[in-house]
């Protein structure tokens, strides 16, 4: 009777598992955001992220990722291996519950606590249950551990001892293969995405190695790993700046089970870089552990100026905008039991953080400033040349706003606003020129396409704070027709329109706009290309004509894909488009505005730093890395400019 009842409970266990995982094939995006390229690579993180874990319980020092032949997945790790032994809740293995059980990661194995973990932290099984199939092996007690599962999780077999190894060798291995039907947009892994976030993790993960293979590839692989941590991050960042000083200021401390990592280090040019993370997770929004460093920054800034009579009674405090500038900055924190908050839950909300970073931070940094005054010197004249700047920007801003009605006529004669107030369905188009600017007004849908079109070369705002960029009459326009405000004075939710695109040739003189526009963007507007607000519109390089039919196409790629279409014996011309100027009105709409018919790039700040690695060689003083980075983008730059 006993063993009856056992096996209904099982059967109906198991019937409750996969229709666990068919809920996550119905809506794969509530599990891991998108079943775009980024929910392709988010599977990635949710299986490392388990490695991680283990190496953070301090039982696991080598994490390898490769990618097969046919874009698989494979994770291993040196860990302890998934416990094996039969979980009492779901009768199975371990490995098994972790896999088929949605939300089982980390409940399971007792005790080891679990700070990593994606945005959405959904665990194995989801990755299994939007996979092909799925293969794990567990090394420990000198066996080898095997269990698969195909078509969306569901096991072939119990776990099975496939094999022996050697008495010490333990770990967890997993292999994968996204499944085609869920990821239909695309299948294939972008190395440097998965090289860009394993890099970040090994330097928020002091000491770990981790290895990234390509097997597409012949010899592709890199290896990372970082005695110094977050500060060896800082240095990366620094790399293509000029630091005003020597010394990569780092501390770390431990408070309650709340531990914090800060590093930093100041830079030539009046920009900062601030990335805050929570538990190896970016928090572009901040929050309270990346408040109280800041907060202490400043303090311990004013503090030591003013009793060393750096800073006199007239030069005013420095502000929190001031000590910011030039200022490249990593803050870490691990805590047990984070609090997400904000528009897109990337803000740590958790109150005691602030003090802790607060403490942590501030003891360390003023004894850095006390042991070495050279550099507190250098990098205090930096904040107060910047307090300076930002009181002559502020008079800059109060003198535009004075002389508003002459900017005002000047504006509208440039800008073709939309007819809709309502900025949830408004477009502004930036175009290049005047003459794809006129075809623009003429093909647009006057109700919720303004067009603006840029004339003069806009400032490379690299090179110039915020007062200078204010002079710029483009900038100006611009500022003016997105509505925000800029510096202390933006504000997002006064944004205008909810699509910013961008529409320039695809030739070098549009990519040069494009960059400098996105530098803008980048620099002043940054939580525009955060919000995801910022495009850029994709005018078709090709149309292809057979018979009655009229194709355009964005790309040699598009273009081959199509003519493989055809049959054999189609008669058919292709001619290479030349450029938004010789598009008629109904040209530039047909192919490029329309809002059915379109296509845009969203413009991310996914990899901020990748982003503003580019604008600082393209855009920064330092010549050396520019041309470097011209040399080796020439080929594309040629590819652009037939
Ligand atoms: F979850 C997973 F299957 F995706 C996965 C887990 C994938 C990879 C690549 C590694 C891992 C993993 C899990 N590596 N190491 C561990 N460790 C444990 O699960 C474990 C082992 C022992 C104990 C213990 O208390 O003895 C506890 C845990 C959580």
């Amino acid at each position: 009777m006993n063993g009856e009842k056992v096996k209904k409970e099982y059967d109906s266990s198991s019937i409750q598992v996969l229709e666990g995982l068919e809920a996550v094939r119905k809506r794969p995006g509530m599990y891991i955001g998108t079943t775009s390229s980024r929910g392709l690579h988010h599977l990635v993180w949710e299986i490392v992220d388990n490695a991680i874990d283990e190496a953070l319980a301090g039982f696991c020092t080598h994490i390898e990722v490769e990618v097969g032949k046919k874009n698989t997945i494979t994770v291993k790790d040196n860990g302890r291996g998934v416990p094996v032994e039969i979980h009492p809740k779901t009768g199975k293995s371990t490995v098994e519950t972790v896999y088929t059980v949605l939300h089982a990661g980390g409940k399971f194995g007792g005790g080891g606590y679990k700070v990593s973990g994606g945005l959405h932290g959904v665990g194995a099984s989801v990755v299994n249950a939007l996979s092909e199939w799925m293969e794990v092996r567990v090394y420990k007690n000198g066996n080898v551990y095997y269990q698969r599962y195909v078509n969306g999780g569901h096991p072939e077999d119990e776990l099975k001892i496939i094999g022996n190894c050697d008495d010490d060798r333990t770990g967890t291995t997993v292999t994968f293969k996204p499944d085609p039907e869920i990821f239909t947009d695309t299948t294939v892994y972008d190395y440097d995405i998965l090289k860009t976030r394993l890099r970040e993790l090994a330097f928020l993960n002091r000491g770990l190695r981790i290895t990234l293979y390509d097997l597409r590839e012949d010899d592709v692989s890199d290896t990372f790993c970082y005695e110094g941590g977050i500060s060896e991050y800082v240095a990366m960042l620094n790399k293509d700046k000029k630091a005003i000083h020597d010394t990569i200021i780092d501390c770390m401390g431990v408070e309650k089970d709340i531990s914090l990592e800060v590093a930093l280090q100041y830079n030539e040019s009046y920009n900062s870089n601030i990335y805050s993370f929570v538990n190896n997770i970016n928090t572009p929004e901040g929050g309270t552990h990346e408040d109280g460093v800041r907060r202490a920054l400043t303090r311990i800034l004013n503090k030591y100026a003013t009793s060393n009579g750096i800073l006199k009674s007239n030069d005013g405090s420095l502000t929190g905008d001031d000590v910011k500038e030039g200022l490249t900055m990593i803050v870490s924190i691990k805590h047990p039991n984070p609090q997400f908050e904000g528009q897109t839950k990337t803000k740590l909300g958790n109150s005691e953080c602030r003090g802790i970073a607060d403490r942590i931070f501030s003891a360390a940094f003023e004894r850095f400033l006390m042991e070495n005054p050279d550099q507190a010197r250098i990098i205090i004249e930096k904040s107060m040349t910047a307090s300076r700047a930002r009181v002559a920007a502020k008079r800059a801003r109060e003198l535009t706003r004075r002389k508003g009605d002459l900017d005002i006529t000047n504006f509208y004669g440039k800008l073709s606003d939309c007819k809709s107030k309502d900025s949830s369905e408004c477009e502004i188009f930036l175009v290049e020129g005047d003459s794809a600017g006129g075809s623009a007004i003429k093909g647009r849908d006057s109700m919720r396409q303004a067009i603006l079109p840029l004339r003069g070369k806009i400032l490379n705002v690299e090179k110039a704070r915020l007062d200078r960029a204010l002079a710029n009459e483009e900038i100006r326009t611009i500022i003016t027709a997105f509505g925000t405000g800029i510096g202390d004075d933006f504000d997002l939710s006064k944004l205008r329109y909810d699509k910013i695109i961008i529409m320039t040739d695809a030739d070098v003189d549009g990519s040069h706009i494009r960059v400098l526009l996105l530098t803008l963007f980048y620099r002043f507007f940054r939580p525009i290309v955060e919000a995801g607000h910022v495009y850029a519109a994709q005018p078709p390089l090709f149309v292809i004509k057979h018979g009655k039919n009229i194709k355009y196409v964005l790309n040699e790629q598009e273009r081959d894909e199509y003519l493989a279409t055809l049959s054999p014996n189609t008669k058919y011309d292709i001619m290479r488009m030349k450029g938004l100027g010789e598009m008629d009105a109904e040209e530039l709409n047909e192919t490029t505005m329309d809002i059915e018919k379109r296509v845009l790039r969203q413009i991310t700040v996914e990899d901020t730093m990748a982003a503003d690695e580019t604008f600082s060689k393209l855009m920064g003083e330092e010549v050396a890395p520019r041309r470097e980075f011209i040399e080796e983008n020439a080929v594309y730059v040629q590819n652009l400019d037939i």
